[in-house]
């Protein structure tokens, strides 16, 4: 259950949305080119950590999509090295991010999206962005407590 400081920051609505910087990005030392890339966006970081997700992390977090097909290929890979959440704010956080973001796979994902410039595969593809305000609030929650939002 969020804390009450926690349903305030994220009920200003749209505003606020989740991005992981996904393991490959990190292996591949692309990090700081996605943070620079949202903060150009206008993104502002309100928190962020970096851990190695555990599977029953991993499995949490992804629950939404256990009953999909490449569900354990996706909770494996999380969990294979560093990631990064940021908790992010911005007029219509949630929409503009998954547009900056691009499509799930690389290849249809439209130029100078995120995806299109440092991602490699369906799976592999850099960045995890929220769907929904409803989302974002959640998976805020699911990495961060009240008192790491800034
Ligand atoms: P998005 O991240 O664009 O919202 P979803 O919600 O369809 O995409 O999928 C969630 C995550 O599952 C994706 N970010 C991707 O890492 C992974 N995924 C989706 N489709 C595949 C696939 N065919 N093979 C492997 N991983 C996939």
């Amino acid at each position: 259950m969020p804390s009450i400081a926690l349903i305030a920051f994220s009920d200003m609505p749209g505003i606020h949305t989740l991005a992981i910087v996904k393991p490959d990005a990190f292996a591949t030392g692309k990090a700081g080119k996605i943070i620079a890339h949202l903060e150009a966006e206008g993104f502002t970081i309100k928190a962020a950590r970096v851990l190695t997700l555990s599977p029953a992390q991993g499995g949490a977090f992804y629950a939404v999509h256990k009953e999909r097909p490449f569900y354990a290929e996706l909770v494996g890979f999380m969990g294979s090295g560093p990631c990064m959440p940021l908790a992010l704010e911005r007029a219509d956080a949630v929409a503009h991010l998954r547009t900056v973001i691009g499509a799930t796979d690389p290849a249809e994902a439209a130029p100078g999206t995120i995806r299109k410039l440092y991602a490699e595969s369906k799976g592999k593809n850099a960045i995890h962005a929220s769907d929904s305000d409803e989302n974002a609030a959640r998976e805020i929650g699911f990495f961060f407590d009240a008192a790491s939002l800034a």
